[in-house]
């Protein structure tokens, strides 16, 4: 008996991974006590929802690994991953675990704490155009805070890539002296305008301007490619408010996708025990930090510990204990069937792919495919397979792993 090259590609370099029911079937996955257990959601299965009859097997191949700290990953038309270093620079990683010499270019990123070179998005037009979108932590004089530049890039023949036509297109202002709570995603719509995600920046008091629609801490934008507000923003009436505000009320807002129908959805950060999922609608406030689930990291409650406020809206659904969202994907892919229409959320904590399978806009079941690392994003390649970054935050460097259905 011979080995093909693929399996032993795969003895190299994967262990495979069975995520099958370890525990009883149709119970929650998670199993560890909430940090507020006195607590109750706002309806039926806003949190611990069962886990599938039959969990999906898979199979789990490093592709690239000993990368330098990696924030976020895009997959060219090539099907090559074009993918954002903390420190500022962009590589692109063929799926042979090949590494581009670093495209430099873009603007100076602030390099503390959770700041850098954090998302990466392809305009529509990418193909014609080049465009490429990217966040980051900007340096500024009175501090830092969450930018978005435009370039174009510009593929080499052998491998690597040059950007041109480099421009920071909008800045969440006010700026602010921190390192902590950045966001970011950049959703191209389908329309080719942007949703952009940013943080509140933490701190207490600062971070009550999640409130406050004269600021830009917590909230969710639409912007054009241009950086301008789109016309038809639900607060572009308002002379008292930000024209480029989506959303308000939100806390650290790391994951973002469109669904099939073109909306919006994220998963943010809470405190310890209020991750939560949103659909986020245009003109409404998500709580941060009046009202929210889970408890300071200090063990008191959030503000008032209110959870549920009339002024406000429930998330669709919440972790306590947190997964420590990143990435997210809508899984549309051939791949997986059975994970046709669902939400991949990458977890930090969780060390997981986090599978949320979606019925009537609720969570009907949640899985959990163990990566064994901290999960930083997670995208459905152009094959349906599922690619997570991984990042080692003591040895400062990344993965990228590619998940198959086991066969
Ligand atoms: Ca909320």
């Amino acid at each position: 008996m011979s080995l093909t090259p693929r399996l032993l590609a795969s003895t190299m370099l994967s262990v495979a991974v069975l995520t099958g029911p370890v525990l009883a079937q149709g119970q929650p996955v998670e199993t560890a006590p909430p940090n507020a257990p006195h607590q109750t959601p706002a309806f039926e299965g806003q949190t611990r929802a069962p886990q599938p009859e039959q969990p999906v097997e898979t199979d789990q191949q490093v592709i690239a690994e000993g990368l330098p700290h990696l924030w976020a990953m895009e997959f060219l038309p090539d099907g090559r991953m074009l993918v954002t270093a903390k420190s500022g620079v962009l590589h692109i990683v063929t799926q042979d675990g090949e590494v581009s010499e670093p495209i430099t270019g873009l603007p100076e990123v602030d390099l503390v704490g959770q700041g850098g070179l954090l998302d990466v998005a392809l305009a529509n037009d990418f193909a014609d155009s080049g465009r490429i979108f990217v966040s980051f932590s900007e340096p500024r004089e009175d501090g830092n805070g969450t930018s978005v530049a435009s370039a174009r890039l510009v593929l080499a023949e052998d491998g690597g890539a040059s950007l041109e036509d480099v421009e920071v297109i909008f800045r969440q202002e006010p700026s602010y002296d921190g390192r902590l709570h950045f966001g970011s995603r950049i959703v191209p719509t389908e329309d080719g305008n942007l949703y952009v995600t940013v943080g509140e920046r933490s701190d207490d008091p600062i971070r009550d301007q999640a409130q406050e629609l004269q600021s830009g801490l917590g909230k969710i934008f639409r912007i054009t490619p241009e950086g301008e507000p789109v016309e038809g923003n639900p607060f572009m009436d308002n002379p008292d408010a930000l024209d480029s505000i989506w959303s308000l009320g939100h806390r650290n807002v790391q994951s973002a996708t469109l669904d099939d129908e073109g909306r919006l959805w994220t998963v943010e950060h809470g405190a310890r025990g209020g991750d939560e999922l949103n659909l986020p609608e245009a003109g409404k406030n998500y709580g941060w930090p009046e009202v929210a689930y889970g408890i300071t990291y200090g063990g008191e409650p959030i503000e008032g510990g209110i959870t549920q406020s009339a002024e406000t809206e429930q998330p669709v659904y919440y972790w306590d204990p947190v997964i420590a969202p990143s990435g997210m994907a809508y899984y549309d892919g051939d791949a997986f069937p059975e994970w046709q229409g669902d939400f991949l959320v990458g977890g930090l904590v969780a060390q997981a792919v986090v599978v949320l399978h979606m019925a009537d806009d609720r969570v009907a079941q949640e899985a959990r495919v163990d990566v064994g690392a901290r999960v930083r994003d997670v995208r459905v390649g152009p094959d349906g397979a599922v690619y997570a970054v991984t990042e080692n935050r003591g040895a400062g460097t990344s993965s990228i792993v590619k998940i198959t259905k086991a066969e």
